[in-house]
């Protein structure tokens, strides 16, 4: 049984001891892998009380333990199932621990396991103390040497941290390396890889002329597929130098790419580890929006090396100080590779969509979080999301030169440290002068604070008023008034601005502002560019709305002007149906707004088809108490099929003037040409249009590029016939050996709207392409069905829950992180109305019943412990 401990962050003690050195030798064998460790310790000053050491340690088999060369007596020590206690120790001393593991059989994908034929780890966030007993905390920081030995020919490439001093053979058929790592660093950024690996390889040269040997390795074939990693790769250094003036501190840089990873990639010293679906990318294997994330993913591990590495977390409640960071300098190179607008929507998106809803469920935490029972269970889109956007105030009230410098401070200030939350504020605070006393607040509460925005214009004087609320949270109520910017500007009738844009600072329950000299009332354009993770509710009617979206100069506020209109009507069309009333058609002024945009397309066409996209489920039922996902999804399709119906004769043209002519290059131009021509197509599919049949089918058969293949493929989907069925038939024989893209053709099926999709995912479930051990495949069957196919998977008949449900069950045998992160998708039952809600909690009360890990064990009950309403 797993233990299920909370862990308190008022709890914080310093380690009793400090290790300066750590000696690690692993001997790889078929059945077996011996680790020893080598652990040069001494006293931690700082701690006081007895000097008991505790070493964390799952799933291991002790085999000796000695204090400066002597074995430890039996009544030296305790073991338990999560670690050992020794009772006391000299002030310094060495100590030596030996443990047996079984990588072969490690389905959870921690610690040391098998991907395929490659050896490989992950240790955040606890990890390591399944390789071998050690306080697995990120204060203790070590420098390692690490000798692997193995069998020459299973294992021809060994690597881990740092730089590589020796290598030779040693029995026959057997050979050895060491590595040196010369910087300090956490046990949970040690990385071991052992296999047979193929190899790209690049240089980079330092803006100080440092020599950086880039190597990306992953197993043999798939060398072709990783040439836009090492680019993106490559940009991220020179970005990182351009922008925050860092350089790379080693002198190589490598990457592994293995096919079973739980995440997206990890960010060992000088040796990634990353999941291939994060790593590969090739035209006709990937789409634009997989380019993107190679890109991102492949940056934001490398801005790790300062904002994570070089300083890193005091313990695990302070993850958002280096995730929250990285995902903030990350979304900032994001937006200057790419379309800087329709980057940052994205970024605004996964905020709304998903990181709102977390903060309004039973899983709602602060991005700091008080306690938890697994640390697994918190990396989380509110440690990694609202993080960065809470980074990105703190940029936006100092200003981006003088925000830059604070980090650099934070940097030279605690360089080898690891540091708190409040140590990071502070740096800031000491940096750029700004008083941060109340901004402190957002590290310390969770929910998302309501904004509502009214204005009245009396003579030629404009009053602003801004009212703030946060809703409560499971362990949260009453809260203060956060401190935040909110930018605005004023445009005229004619959509120029008059004023702004400008940034007011709200920190009271309620302010005022005025603006005078306005002889009409302005079009009030607030929260530009998202500048706070908050809802706003503005008073406007449509036809400011359409102006805005019209004529607002900040792109976001473009789009979001448009979805603004779309979800009014979406609103009133669900309550409706909702309430048992006639559906409530949308606005005409919705539909000249969209003809207007048609007729004056922004360049960026990316913009274009975001603006043309409406709001999803989420961002829909986010509007609502509770959640009616029948009535949501009816009234987005009737509202789609009516744009589609009005405006078939521009979609076409759309098709046509935006099908493939050039060939396929990712960049902005080229990915925004795909966007629209994917939305048109979608459009058209939705009215099952005369010669969408026949475009799609082309449109799959002649692209020299995954991204328009998908799109045909895309639109065929929820067409029942022939075409679907061939085109699916053919992409899977003609992707068999690639498991990445067949992970498309199974979340495409997860996806395809009838009411019979929970038999579907089961059919796959047991197919021979479907692999239950990969957490990719699952993500896509299983993710795909209970995420992107929202109305069966809340069919009324709870067949969608009880499909999850069984497959949690299974999926917790072995791997407890994948199976929790699926039941989070029960745990907010309490949102949705009846029979969801009561569907969803019979399905968490089955689960509650099993024996659970305590991964799931922590989703699970606190699903349950939330409020019935
Ligand atoms: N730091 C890792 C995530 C580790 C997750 C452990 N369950 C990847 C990243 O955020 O860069
Ligand atoms: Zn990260």
């Amino acid at each position: 049984m797993s233990q299920t401990l909370r862990k308190y962050r008022a709890d914080y003690q310093p380690p009793t001891y400090l290790i300066d050195e750590v000696a690690l030798d692993f001997d790889i064998r078929d059945d077996r892998t011996r680790v020893r460790g080598d652990y040069r310790m001494r006293r931690n000053p700082a701690s006081h009380g007895r000097p008991a050491l505790r070493l964390d340690g799952r799933g291991l088999t002790l085999v000796s333990i000695a204090v400066d060369g002597r074995m430890a007596s039996d009544e030296e020590y305790a073991v338990d199932d999560t670690g050992l206690t020794l009772f006391e120790l000299p002030q310094a001393c060495t100590l030596t621990v030996e443990t047996s593991i079984d990588p072969e059989h490690n389905l959870s994908l921690e610690g040391l396991y098998r991907s395929g034929d490659i050896l490989c780890t992950q240790c955040e966030a606890t990890g390591f103390s399944r390789i071998v007993y050690f306080p697995d905390r990120p204060d203790v920081m070590a420098r390692y040497r690490t000798r692997i030995e193995a069998d020459a020919s299973r294992y021809p490439v060994l690597l881990s941290n740092g730089n590589c001093v020796e290598t030779g053979p040693t029995d026959p058929g057997r050979h050895y390396a060491v590595f040196v790592d010369p910087f300090a660093k956490p046990c949970y950024l040690f990385a071991l890889v052992a296999g047979d690996l193929g190899l790209i390889r690049d240089h980079y040269t330092t803006g100080s002329g440092r020599e950086v040997d880039l190597r990306l390795y992953t197993e043999h074939g798939n060398e072709d597929q990783c040439h836009h990693a090492m680019a993106s790769l490559k940009q991220a250094m020179a970005w990182d130098e351009a922008t925050y003036g860092l350089e790379y501190d080693l002198d190589s840089y490598v990457t592994v790419a293995v096919s079973s990873f739980n995440m997206g990639a990890m960010e060992n010293k000088g040796l990634n580890v990353f999941n291939t679906a994060c790593v590969f990318a090739r035209q006709d294997t990937a789409t634009d929006a997989d380019f993107a994330l190679v890109r991102d993913v492949v940056a934001h591990e490398y801005f790790h090396n300062y904002t994570g590495n070089r300083v890193t977390c005091r313990d695990w409640f302070q993850l958002s100080l280096k995730e929250g960071l990285t995902v903030y300098r990350e979304h900032q190179f994001a937006v200057d590779q790419g379309s800087p607008g329709v980057t940052r929507i994205g970024q605004v998106r996964t905020i709304r969509e998903v990181q709102f809803p977390e903060d309004g469920g039973p899983r709602a935490h602060p991005v700091r979080p008080d306690s938890y029972v697994e640390m697994d269970n918190f990396y989380t889109i509110t440690v990694y999301e609202k993080g960065a956007e809470v980074i990105r105030m703190i940029a936006r009230m100092a200003g981006d030169d003088a925000f830059i410098a604070a980090v650099r401070h934070y940097l030279a200030k605690h360089d080898g440290q690891a540091v708190t939350i409040e140590d990071f504020v502070v740096a800031m605070e000491e940096s750029t002068g700004l008083d941060l006393e109340q901004f402190r607040r957002w590290y310390a509460h969770a929910g998302t604070p309501h904004l509502r925005l009214d204005s009245d214009h009396v003579a030629d004087t404009l009053t602003l008023r801004l009212s703030q609320h946060t809703p409560d949270t499971p362990d949260d109520r009453d809260k203060p008034a956060f401190d935040l910017p909110v930018e605005i500007a004023l445009f005229d009738h004619r959509g120029e601005v008059v004023r702004g844009p400008e940034v007011l600072r709200l920190n009271q329950a309620e302010q005022e502002w005025q603006f005078e000299g306005l002889h009409e009332a302005p079009i009030v354009s607030a929260l530009r560019g998202f500048s706070a993770p908050v809802q706003l509710s503005q008073a406007q009617s449509d036809t400011e709305r359409a102006l805005l979206m019209a004529h607002d100069s900040d792109p976001v506020s473009r789009w979001d002007a448009a979805q603004a209109l779309y979800l009014e009507a979406l609103v009133a069309d669900a309550s409706a149906r909702s309430a048992g009333q006639d559906a409530a058609s949308a606005p005409a002024v919705l539909f000249e707004a969209i003809e207007t945009l048609l007729d004056n397309p922004p360049d960026d066409r990316a913009l274009l088809a975001e603006m043309l996209t409406l709001p999803s489920e989420a961002r829909i039922g986010e509007q609502f108490e509770r959640i009616d996902v029948a009535a949501i999804g009816a009234a987005r399709r009737e509202l789609g099929t009516d744009i589609a119906r009005r405006f078939s004769a521009r979609f076409e043209r759309l098709a046509d003037e935006h099908a493939a002519c050039e060939p396929y290059v990712f960049d902005v131009a080229g990915a925004g040409r795909r966007r629209v021509f994917a939305c048109a197509l979608d459009y058209l599919a939705r009215i099952d249009a005369p010669g969408l049949r026949e475009r799609a089918v082309d449109a799959f058969e002649r692209a020299d590029n995954m991204t328009d293949r998908m799109a045909g493929l895309s639109a065929l989907r929820d067409l029942p016939g022939a075409e679907r069925e061939r085109v699916l038939a053919d992409f899977a024989r003609r992707w068999a050996d690639e498991p990445l893209v067949m992970d498309k053709w199974l979340r495409l099926q997860a996806t395809t709207r009838r009411d019979d999709a929970a038999d579907t995912v089961r059919r796959l479930l047991a197919d021979d392409r479907f692999d239950f051990t990969n957490p990719n495949r699952v993500r896509a069957l299983l993710g795909g069905f209970a995420r992107g196919n929202v109305e069966a998977f809340h069919r009324g008949d709870a067949s969608g829950y009880r499909l999850l449900a069984d497959e949690i069950v299974r999926l917790d045998a072995i791997n407890p992180q994948l199976a929790a992160a699926l039941a989070g998708l029960l745990a907010p039952w309490a949102r949705y109305v009846a029979p969801q809600r009561d569907g969803m909690r019979e399905q968490l009360n089955r689960l509650s019943e099993r024996s659970l890990s305590a991964n799931t064990r922590e989703i699970v009950d606190s699903g349950l412990a939330a409020a019935a309403g």
